[in-house]
């Protein structure tokens, strides 16, 4: 029987990535800022309106890149994440402060920013989780008022705008994740949006060991994309409008299905936003009787894989122990989520069967 996975990339047609790669061979550039690399930036900018932009590696390194170009301090950010959030803020030479998330949209709850900023916090760093983005004004105003950086992850969130604006033209800096399991992806990959061009050049060098001239070097890593990963999100880039075209159809069918279980609270979309539909999570009552190990396990025996994104939550992984936040929201929702599988290759059939297989969990309860 056909396994299906949480997610599965989007392949494009295997003719164009050869077509893609074929100038590579030619003038031997395989990395190092090549000609892809340059097509990519100006591509993606030109499509988006972002004028200063970067790709790099992954996703994590670029936001590890981001927050080193900061000066060490408290980073107020969300535990309901994965990991590489919280990884790259520790890792960059910052403490982390956990904000508890809200409940309509799993995002950090910007009601609770204020009190945890102290003479020590240097930015803000939320995560549009499942691509449902943040209170981007709320947050530009409490950084506005006490003199902090906000950057975001926007590993889910290609693709996404709100009220028209692109989601990467808020705060100082965007990382947006172009790893395979994404909706758009460069096989790995992650791509830097900012306002501010020191920013920019900053993050960019640090990405090739830090050098910026012959002089000037800051404390820098390799985290350079490639030719081939670049020609990747060339080609793929063609597709991602037919792609989340389809991821939409998908979750609408879900939607149908599942809004009429009860003990299900299903992800919420607000009109003014531009989706890109790159995850389904499902939250299920805690009170129902049915367990997340339950579904997982039902599902699992006709082998369809569901993940808990994001269990336990980052300030319970005993790497982060010890770092402030009080995160009730987000324990109670990192231990009764789970994502069901989406993917632009998925049928309607599929999802159905799927949605069947959850219902009767709780139909027999
Ligand atoms: N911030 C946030 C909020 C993030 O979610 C992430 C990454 C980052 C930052 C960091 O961005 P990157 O450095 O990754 O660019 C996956 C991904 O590796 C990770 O990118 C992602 N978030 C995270 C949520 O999920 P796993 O360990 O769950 O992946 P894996 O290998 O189990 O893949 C899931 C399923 O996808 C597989 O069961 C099958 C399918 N799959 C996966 C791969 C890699 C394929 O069919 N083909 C493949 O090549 O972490």
């Amino acid at each position: 029987m056909k396994e299906i996975f949480v997610t599965s990339p989007a392949m494009p047609d295997f003719d164009d990535y050869v077509e893609e790669i074929r100038s590579i061979w030619e003038t031997r550039h395989i990395t190092n800022f090549g000609p892809k690399y340059q097509e990519l930036k100006r591509r993606v900018g030109e499509r988006y309106g972002y004028g200063l932009i970067d790709f790099q590696c992954n996703g994590h390194m670029m936001m590890q890149n981001i927050l080193s170009c900061l000066p060490p301090g408290e980073i107020i950010t969300t535990p309901f994440t994965f990991i590489s959030t919280t990884l790259a803020v520790l890792n960059s030479g910052h403490t982390p402060v956990f904000c508890d998330i809200r409940m309509s949209d799993y995002n950090m709850d910007p009601d609770l920013i204020e009190e945890l900023i102290t003479e020590k916090t240097v930015a803000i760093v939320p995560v549009h989780v499942f691509g449902t983005p943040c209170d981007v004004e709320k947050i530009q105003e409490i950084a506005d008022r006490h003199g902090l950086k906000v950057i975001y992850d926007a590993a889910h969130a290609f693709n996404v705008a709100v009220d028209g604006k692109e989601i990467g033209s808020f705060g100082d800096a965007s990382m947006f994740s172009l790893h395979a399991t994404k909706v758009f992806n460069s096989i790995e990959g992650g791509m830097g949006v900012f306002k501010d061009e020191e920013m920019l050049t900053e993050t960019s060098s640090r990405s090739n060991f830090g050098i910026r001239d012959a002089l000037t070097c800051y404390n820098g890593v390799n985290s350079k994309m490639n030719e081939f990963c670049a020609a990747m999100a060339l080609v793929n880039l063609k597709d991602i409008d037919a792609n989340i075209e389809k991821r939409r159809i998908l979750t609408e069918r879900y939607d149908s299905h599942l809004k009429e279980i009860s003990e299900l609270k299903l992800l919420e979309r607000s009109e003014n936003v531009r989706a890109n539909y790159a995850y389904y999570p499902v939250v299920i009552d805690e009170e129902c009787g049915v367990s997340v190990d339950d579904v997982m396990n039902h599902l699992a025996e006709k082998h369809i894989h569901g993940r808990r994104y994001f269990y336990p939550s980052a300030d319970r992984m005993p790497v982060f122990s010890g770092y402030r936040g009080d995160c009730t929201n987000a324990h109670m929702v990192s231990d009764h989520v789970i994502c069901l599988p989406i993917a632009a290759s998925m049928t309607l059939e599929e999802v159905d069967m799927i949605s069947e297989l959850v219902a009767e969990l709780f139909r027999k309860q």
